[in-house]
């Protein structure tokens, strides 16, 4: 682990800084907070483009770490995977589980906490600050998850919003943050949102997708916003933004991250005695506790 996201040890901010954090307009400016100008924005649209938190070399080792679990080179027990579906159509999405063999098709993986690298990441001081600024001092998450549309292959995901009863949650998650693992286009089905969405509310206590008649009242195409991106590129998302994706139509994945932060206050309903993965503040999870069950000979 040394040398990679090493703002997760002490000494850490200066690391942070060196990592870098360009933001518009000016690239040699390190900044670890958001501008009171850009949280308006956020306000506004349901979204906010972060620009790239990591470094080349630190997202070409998370690209490896992902392509390294799903080819079983490096195993997690208790990882959970969900295979692409065979039509691109949403509702033939296999149940997941456990690892299914080697394969670059999975379309899920959660559990990624449990992996140092994308621990690291998603303990990013820039991310500190924006789940501080939202919840506080003590902040856990709901989950940490791979997106992927497989080289050629995808599932159309329809628009949704992330969060509602289906989430079992006693309070709404708010805030999830995406970062793309390849660059992310139209071709390769990026993410596409209906900004300032979010503030109609929830629409349906159900939450998830909405129905035909909300799609055409409140998610028309000339409303809509491909969200492309570089690879790096991260971008903080309201949970109740409606977003969807498609499929991707060219020989290279389209590899995503998606954390969404929870209040560490926050507990499943169904299950009280469920703690979710701290992050930040109190028994936060440590980058050197993270170690990989099982690690394939090369
Ligand atoms: O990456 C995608 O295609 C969709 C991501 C998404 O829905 C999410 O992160 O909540």
């Amino acid at each position: 682990m040394m040398g990679f996201f090493s703002h997760s040890r002490s000494g850490a901010a200066r690391s942070a800084f060196q990592t870098g954090f360009p933001m518009p307009g000016n690239k040699e400016t390190r900044q670890i907070m958001l501008t009171e100008q850009q949280w308006d924005q956020y306000e506004r649209d349901g979204y906010l483009r972060l620009g790239q938190v990591a470094t080349d070399e630190e997202m070409e080792a998370l690209q490896q770490r992902m392509d390294d679990i799903m080819l079983g080179r490096v195993r997690y027990q208790g990882m959970w995977f969900q295979l692409d579906s065979e039509t691109g159509v949403y509702s033939d999405v296999p149940a997941g589980g456990q690892w299914a063999g080697p394969s670059l098709s999975y379309r899920k993986i959660e559990l990624l906490e449990r992996d140092p690298l994308f621990l690291a990441y998603m303990q990013h001081p820039l991310f500190r600050e924006i789940t501080r600024r939202v919840y506080g001092e003590n902040v856990s998450i709901y989950r940490a998850m791979f997106m992927n549309k497989p080289a050629g292959k995808g599932t159309i995901l329809p628009y949704h919003q992330d969060a509602g009863s289906q989430w079992g949650l006693d309070r709404n998650p708010k805030i999830t943050i995406w970062t793309a693992l390849d660059d992310s286009t139209i071709a390769n089905g990026c993410v596409q949102v209906i900004p300032g969405s979010h503030k109609h509310g929830l629409f349906s206590d159900y939450g998830h997708t909405i129905t035909r008649e909300q799609e055409e009242q409140y998610a028309r195409d000339e409303d809509s916003v491909y969200l492309e991106a570089k690879r790096g590129e991260a971008i903080l998302l309201d949970n109740l933004l409606l977003h969807r994706s498609g499929v991707n139509t060219i020989d290279c994945p389209r590899r995503a991250f998606s954390v969404c932060y929870l209040d560490a206050a926050t507990r499943s309903v169904k299950n009280p005695e469920r703690r979710f993965p701290v992050v930040f503040g109190e028994g936060a999870l440590r980058v050197e506790d993270a170690k990989p069950d099982e690690i394939a000979a090369a």
